[in-house]
């Protein structure tokens, strides 16, 4: 039986968007006369704390210097962040392989799509209204981002929340991951998980994934499997989810 609705995480699943976000961190910094640059060694380090805002606190723990010109001003910083970050992804990310293609055989096949992302909403509108024009938002039933709830991947919260939002079990979705936090979340509400890791995330644990795949795969590409269910298929598709689950 495939799945009633399909449930993705954005940043690194939909697209390798975390250099953008590392990108207006980093601009955001050198406007502030901050003497910050978050590499690309010490951003992988970072991205364990999900969360912008939550990112920059933990960074501050750390007492770098300039952290006493930064402190109480985390919200402010995080806006300006934002504010390039959403210049950067209106521009256009590419999405990951088969996205594009799997959200297109789920809206004709009437199966529902939802977001569960821990990145703020204008984010995800600025990044889907590039890849998908000005309907992109309609595209999904319940768009889950940011703060709407109170703590963050690895929380399960925020996929709790789009399944009520939703109305639907856990057991007639499937989510879409790229990372540890991700796929912990996603497990936390009782969801089976598609891992396709990232360039921030290759080589992480993923234990308990349903499938660990390269990317979600082409007919031209078929995608490279990594553990889990899938190594006889090219594709993700409908009728694979629905298998592999049936034999999960
Ligand atoms: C990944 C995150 C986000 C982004 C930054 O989100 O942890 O915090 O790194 O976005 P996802 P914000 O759940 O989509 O993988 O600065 O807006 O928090
Ligand atoms: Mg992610």
């Amino acid at each position: 039986m495939i799945p009633r609705a399909l449930i993705f995480d954005v940043d690194g699943t939909l697209a390798e968007t975390e250099e953008l976000h590392r990108q207006a961190f980093n601009e955001t910094f050198a406007a502030e006369a901050l003497p910050w640059h978050w590499d690309k060694a010490a951003y992988r380090r970072l991205l364990d704390v999900a969360g912008g805002k939550e990112r920059i606190a933990h960074f501050l723990a750390s007492a770098p210097a300039g952290a006493e010109r930064a402190s109480g001003r985390i919200a402010e910083l995080h806006a300006a962040k934002t504010q390039r970050y959403t210049a950067l992804a209106g521009a256009g990310a590419p999405l990951r392989s088969g996205v594009a293609r799997l959200i297109r055989e789920a809206r004709q096949a009437g199966v529902r799509l939802a977001i569960a992302t821990t990145t703020s909403l204008p984010n995800v509108e600025a990044l889907l209204g590039a890849a998908f024009g000005a309907e992109a938002m309609a595209l999904f039933d319940v768009v889950g981002a940011g703060d709407v709830v109170p703590a963050k991947k690895p929380a399960p919260d925020i996929y709790a929340h789009v399944l009520e939002r939703l109305a639907l079990p856990a057991a007639a979705c499937v989510a879409f991951e790229d990372s540890t936090n991700g796929l912990k979340a996603a497990r936390g509400a009782g969801l089976a998980t598609i891992v396709t890791p990232g360039i921030y995330t290759e080589g992480d644990d993923f234990s308990g994934a349903l499938a660990v795949l390269s990317d979600l795969g082409e007919k031209d590409a078929p995608y490279r499997h990594l553990a889990g269910a899938g190594a006889g298929d090219t594709m993700v598709t409908l009728d694979a989810l629905g298998r592999w689950l049936a034999a999960a």
